[in-house]
């Protein structure tokens, strides 16, 4: 039975006062399902969206949230692919037109009539969320969906920009940002891809988990050591062969050139308010390094990064608070005291 009303955490302005309150279910149009979100991950990108950091117009009011694992509850007359009772996955990327040259290539990111879950459309800070049935995630039942629900964006984007980095068997990749919620996801995809993972964050907690629960084979503090310095240490004076850039700050963007190996490539995913990418011209021409952006994933790259999952590859640690307390949860992350990822239970 799909009840009315619901809870959910609504914000009308950036930066405003989030409220946890009950507001109407919605209902699916016919090539939608409904989703009953049993468990939410909290992404930085969330608090982005609330403090309006960047350069992309948001839906107001919004219910933000785009990591939603849950059971479909309703489908809409067209959707005759996933029906009522399977588990499914609201992800940032909500529906895409279809019909361009970047969704004819499965390359849907990069879609211009792109709706965003939790950012252009309400995502899943609520009980009841609607996605586009095309695009929701298929979530095998055998898996559990309080773990899936930050593979549902942190995952798939880490499984995607380590693909991209071109990276091969062998290599060392320096996963900048390592202790946060992408990048905990990334020590694992990185190492069950087969990468020796150099893991960049700042802390002995995080330390901690990177070397002992997520696979790193070193770890680099950057709040003690000299980044640069360290990692061409721990690489034979090379560089790693690729970086993936997590962090939420501008400086690692301006760096990571530095501790990248030639011919290497630096991965650019952290969204850091107003930040510039710079290096030096000469050496990045001369070692032919290679700088690009990743966006989330696509559909493929979403069972992909599910299918790791259910193969017992990756078991990132997270902890498990209430939606009621998604402010809380916000302010934690915004002095970075978060170690991995917050995971909301969404039941009220
Ligand atoms: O598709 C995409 N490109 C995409 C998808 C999802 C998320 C991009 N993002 C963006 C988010 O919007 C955000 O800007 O990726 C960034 C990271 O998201 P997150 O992992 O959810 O954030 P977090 O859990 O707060 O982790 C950030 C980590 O960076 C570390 C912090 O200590 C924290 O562990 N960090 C910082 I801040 N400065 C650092 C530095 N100088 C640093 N680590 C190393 N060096
Ligand atoms: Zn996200
Ligand atoms: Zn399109």
């Amino acid at each position: 039975q799909i009840p009315e009303m619901q809870w959910a955490q609504v914000f009308e302005k950036n930066n405003g006062p989030i409220e946890y309150k009950q507001i109407p279910v919605p209902k699916p149009g016919p090539d939608e399902v409904l989703v009953n979100i049993k468990y939410t991950g909290v992404c930085h990108t969330d608090l982005h969206a609330w403090k309006g950091d960047w350069p992309l117009a948001e839906k107001l009011p919004l219910v933000g949230g785009h990591e939603g694992a849950g059971v479909v509850v309703a489908v809409g007359e067209l959707v005759n692919d996933i029906k009522v009772g399977d588990h499914a996955g609201i992800k940032w990327l909500n529906g895409s037109c279809g019909a361009c040259d970047f969704c004819m290539a499965s390359d849907e990111p990069l879609c211009g009539q792109a709706l965003l879950s939790g950012y252009t459309v309400d995502g899943t800070f609520q009980q009841y969320c609607i996605g586009k049935a095309a695009h929701v995630a298929r979530i095998p039942k055998e898996v559990k969906l309080d773990a899936i629900a930050p593979v549902l964006c942190a995952g798939i984007t880490v499984y995607k920009a380590l693909k991209e980095s071109g990276a091969r068997s062998g290599n060392t990749v320096a996963i900048t940002g390592a202790g946060g919620g992408l990048g905990s996801l990334a020590c694992q995809y990185a190492k069950a891809m087969g990468f020796r993972v150099l893991a960049i964050d700042g802390g002995d907690e995080k330390k901690d988990m990177c070397l002992n629960k997520l696979g790193a084979e070193d770890f680099v503090d950057f709040t003690k050591q000299d980044v640069v310095a360290t990692v061409k240490d721990l690489t034979g004076g090379l560089g790693a062969h690729a970086v993936i850039l997590l962090a939420v700050s501008e400086k690692p963007f301006q760096q990571a050139t530095e501790y990248c190996r030639s011919r290497g490539t630096v991965v650019c995913v952290g969204l850091p308010a107003k930040a510039r990418i710079s290096a030096e011209v000469f050496p990045t021409v001369v070692r032919m390094i290679t700088i690009k952006g990743s966006y989330v994933g696509n559909r493929l790259d979403t069972q992909e990064a599910i299918d790791f999952f259910k193969r017992g590859l990756i078991n990132a640690p997270f902890k498990t608070a209430k939606l009621s307390e998604l402010t809380k949860i916000f302010k934690l992350m915004e002095e970075g005291k978060i170690v991995g990822r917050y995971v909301l239970d969404c039941s009220a």
